[in-house]
């Protein structure tokens, strides 16, 4: 174990910087093994006078450092493994550093490095230090001019942030560009790329009249696969002067696409760089997921112009102020381009999987941390997903107007600052004259707080008391918790469905039929008058917060809610309460519960009307979404039970399944659009229950429905049934898509996952047998996604009694951890769940932490998760 263990940085040592930029000026000769950098540094300084200036570094060859025109010699300052130190500064001056960098040699994604044979960068969040010596923190704005040089046949393409100054030849075949950014900006946000790429442009013309050149660049062929991520563009940059009145700024916008990056996309300003997986699409490779994703991506990193970008963030643990805000744009916005009801749906099942997993283990953190090791650990589902439900829930507090008026108070007040939590609070505060101390306790404490709700009806006075109550359980770091504001929405149904209405007592007009108490004490009860009946509560609606609602209904009232309740998640959220109880049940001993798979047949005869939101309906808790209502989670018994409730839909209700799925079949071109989108989802949900027996009539539908399949979609629908089944034809169909796809990285990323998915017994051994084939590359962070992250989220395989699952993935995360140490501790995450598992589990798991932790030079990144995860 390594002796030196990483220091954490804490929130309560942040102090200014000592030193301002005003302006810098970069020079790159580029070459992959040896690339130049020039950085011009305009600097006052703002602290103390004896202050040093401390310079970040990493992985930099240092060449010079200039002082006013004059090259400073050895002992007027220091070097180490991260840092340049210079004392003994004027009050103004101008620095020039040249370093050198081998972009070639950067596996970890971070800094310069090339994909492909094209030069790109990864500065978000700590990459700039990997450029230059520079104060490497989102507080120190400045104005960049880029100068990049570099031979004219290999990188035709030169770009950077801002406009384009000047550009042309020069001798030796080599050329330039010059571009400027007169916005001034945090480091983090610098981008340049340089290749031979091809393109596509538009247009925008902003809502003041301004005309944009949108461009977007993807190597040679993929051209037409960038159309729909064009399009979401520019829908997304008219939906933000709509929604937000947020204009774009520059006169261009370019959009990059790189086959090797660390995560989704980038907000680098007027460039940003994207994962090629969350921007190429065509109906041939792409699933109607990608396209969604694609859209909401495109969305989310041009929405960051304004909440990132002209505002950014003081220091990193104000990340959610971006990530948290600029999730909640891109929900709206694509709820607005599709479905409401589905996209929450999808939102909270997200949410649940990922944010309720993280809070209710070893690595819960709040929204606004305390402290850190390593910042690229901290690009959680809480900072991103979590940090948008705060702000929808402030978005309920205060109205849609006030909400609106709060926004446009922060971007008005904050522009051009590295701002915090507190500022954005503040603005809600002024905007709506509540007081929001209590809501503060959301950024503050971590963990899922549960809400329990307890009704008393009495019929002679026709009264209901619902006494609500809520509970926080310990997190690492926080025994103690206080009570949270808890905005909760609910409504009351009767027993024939009607909605009942919600009339406090005191009041002296009738209430409507749905209202948001804001529950602030750890209990408390609310009287409601005049209520006829005895009402079946629909508490939470809408997922009012990122809370465990926890309402005792009996079965029956389930299957009211799940046919009646007027709230569409509610309506949702029933059919999942229900049948996650039907499988805890059926672990138990029971048989599947006969009124949930009937309360399905009224689901199927209405498919038609909201085909999307059926397909939600139809599709049962995923293995992992059961185990968390599990004191000890039994991943066999878990994927017994769930095959067992699959066969008895599929069984009781077949002959519906199968008119649905013949009725269903594709007409017309291909559209992505939602309509065309939820008809593929319900059809394929069919097909789930259709191919429910591993049988030969199975297989052979299964195996028709992919070759007669017209796009990726329903392809992957046909091989998915495949993966489950013993039959030959599961072997014919992979080997069919594997050589029709052979040339494509991302299609074939499918079809690694989709075998990793697999429940069967041999899925271990394949997916080792898979980390040899040609297409995959440990260096590419998607196909080591694709592949082990598959793995990890298969729960049945990954948590294998005989613990091969989990030294399969600890070996990849030990190999990679030298490679790609952010990805490696993204992949180590899959044991965070590991406490919940039985002994035996636990013990295997542990062993490999242990092994983890042993390695040399384990990287600080690795080093977090796993000694947080053991500890
Ligand atoms: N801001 C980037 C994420 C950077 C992750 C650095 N480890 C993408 C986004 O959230 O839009
Ligand atoms: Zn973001």
């Amino acid at each position: 174990m390594r002796t030196d263990e990483p220091q954490a940085i804490h929130l309560k040592d942040y102090h200014a910087p000592d030193y301002k930029v005003f302006e810098i000026a970069l020079d790159f000769v580029l070459d992959p093994a040896a690339t130049r950098v020039g950085a011009r540094l305009r600097m006052a300084r703002t602290g103390a006078e004896d202050a040093p200036l401390v310079l970040n570094g990493e992985a930099l060859k240092l060449v010079s450092v200039a002082l006013d025109g004059k090259l400073l010699a050895k002992d007027e300052y220091s070097v180490d493994a991260e840092h340049l130190t210079i004392p003994n500064l004027p009050e103004k001056f101008v620095l020039d550093i040249v370093t050198e960098i081998a972009p070639e040699q950067n596996t970890l994604l971070s800094g310069l490095y090339t994909s492909k044979g094209m030069f790109c960068t990864q500065c978000e969040a700590e990459g700039f230090r990997r450029i230059t010596y520079f104060l490497d923190r989102p507080d120190v704005l400045a104005v960049y001019t880029t100068r990049i040089e570099a031979d004219r046949k290999l990188y035709p393409v030169l770009l950077s942030n801002g406009n384009l100054i000047t550009k042309g030849d020069l001798p030796g075949g080599r050329h330039f560009a010059v571009w400027r950014d007169p916005f001034p900006k945090p480091c983090y946000l610098f981008a340049l790329v340089a290749g031979d790429l091809g393109r596509i442009e538009d247009e925008f013309v902003t809502m003041s009249g301004r005309k944009v050149d949108l461009k977007i660049f993807v190597e040679h062929g993929n051209e037409n696969k960038a159309l729909y991520a064009m399009d979401s563009l520019k829908r997304a940059m008219k939906w933000d002067e709509e929604a937000y009145g947020r204009e774009y700024d520059l006169d261009i916008f370019m959009i990059v696409a790189v086959s090797a990056f660390n995560f989704g996309a980038m907000e680098n300003k007027g460039l940003n760089i994207f994962n090629d997986k969350v921007l190429l699409a065509s109906p041939e490779t792409a699933t109607d997921d990608d396209y969604g994703r694609i859209e909401g991506v495109v969305a989310h990193e041009y929405f960051h112009n304004w909440s990132g970008d002209r505002i950014t963030c003081r220091d990193w643990f104000q990340l959610s102020l971006k990530e948290g805000f600029t999730v909640f744009r891109d929900q709206g916005f694509s709820a607005d381009m599709r479905s409401h009801a589905v996209k929450r749906i999808e939102e909270v099942r997200a949410l649940r999987l990922r944010q309720f997993q993280e809070d209710a283990g070893p690595l819960a953190h709040p929204v606004q941390p305390q402290s850190y090791i390593s910042i690229d650990n901290f690009y959680t589902a809480t900072i991103y997903e979590k940090g948008a439900e705060l702000i929808g829930m402030l978005k309920t507090l205060v109205g849609d107007e006030t909400y609106r008026k709060a926004t446009d108070l922060y971007f008005a007040r904050h522009d051009g600052q590295a701002a915090t939590v507190e500022d954005w609070v503040r603005c809600f505060e002024e905007a709506s004259g509540r007081d929001l101390s209590q809501f503060r306790l959301w950024y503050a404490q971590a963990g899922t707080p549960v809400v329990g709700a307890k009704g008393l009806y009495d019929k002679s006075t026709k009264t209901y008391t619902l006494s609500l109550a809520q509970t926080l359980r310990p997190t690492p770091g926080q025994p103690e918790k206080k009570p949270m504001h808890i905005p909760v929405r609910l409504g009351f149904i009767g027993k024939s469905g009607a909605s009942l209405p919600l009339t406090l007592e005191g009041e002296n007009a009738t209430g409507p039929e749905e209202r948001v108490l804001e529950l602030t004490e750890a209990s408390q009860n609310f009287v409601f008058v005049g209520v006829e009946e005895e009402p079946i509560l629909s508490l939470g609606r809408g997922f009012s917060a990122p809370a465990v609602f926890a309402v005792d209904h009996s079965p029956a009232d389930r299957t009211t809610l799940m046919a009646h309740d007027p709230d569409s998640f509610n309506r949702w959220e029933a059919g999942q309460t229900a049948a996650r109880a039907a499988m805890m049940a059926m672990m138990q001993g029971a048989s599947p519960d006969p009124l949930y798979v009937a309360a399905l047949g009224p689901v199927l005869d209405k498919a038609m009307e909201d085909m999307a939101f059926a397909a939600n309906m139809l599709s049962l808790p995923l293995e992992s979404e059961i185990a968390m209502a599990m004191p000890v989670v039994d991943p066999d018994a878990i994927h017994a039970a769930r095959m067992g409730l699959v066969k008895t839909v599929a069984a009781a209700h077949r002959a519906k399944f199968a008119e649905l799925y013949a009725a269903l079949g594709e007409d017309g071109p291909f559209s992505p659009e939602a309509k065309a989108a939820g008809k593929r989802a319900l059809r394929n949900a069919c097909l789930r229950y259709l191919t429910a027996e591993d049988d030969e009539a199975a297989a052979t539908l299964a195996h028709r429905h992919y070759l007669s399949a017209t796009n990726m979609t329903d392809m992957i629908a046909g091989l998915a049934a495949l993966t489950r089944m013993s039959s030959a034809k599961k072997d014919e169909a992979f080997t069919h898509f594997h050589d029709r796809f052979a040339k494509d990285a991302l299609v074939l990323d499918k079809w690694m996952g989709l075998q990793a998915g697999s429940p069967r017994a041999d899925t271990v051994v394949r997916v080792r047998a898979l980390m040899e084939h040609a297409a995959f590359d440990i260096k590419n962070p998607n196909r080591v996604r694709a592949l082990v992250g598959a793995f990890s989220a298969n729960q049945l395989r990954f948590h294998a009694a005989d613990g091969s699952g989990y030294a399969l993935v600890g070996d990849v995360v030990r190999k990679l951890d030298g490679i790609n140490a952010q990805v490696a501790a993204r992949m180590a995450g899959a044991f965070e769940t590991w406490r919940r598992f039985d002994p035996a589990r636990q013990a295997l798991i542990r062993a490999e932490l242990e092994k983890t932790l042993a390695i040399s030079g384990i990287s600080s990144n690795l080093f977090e998760v796993m000694s947080k995860t053991l500890a």
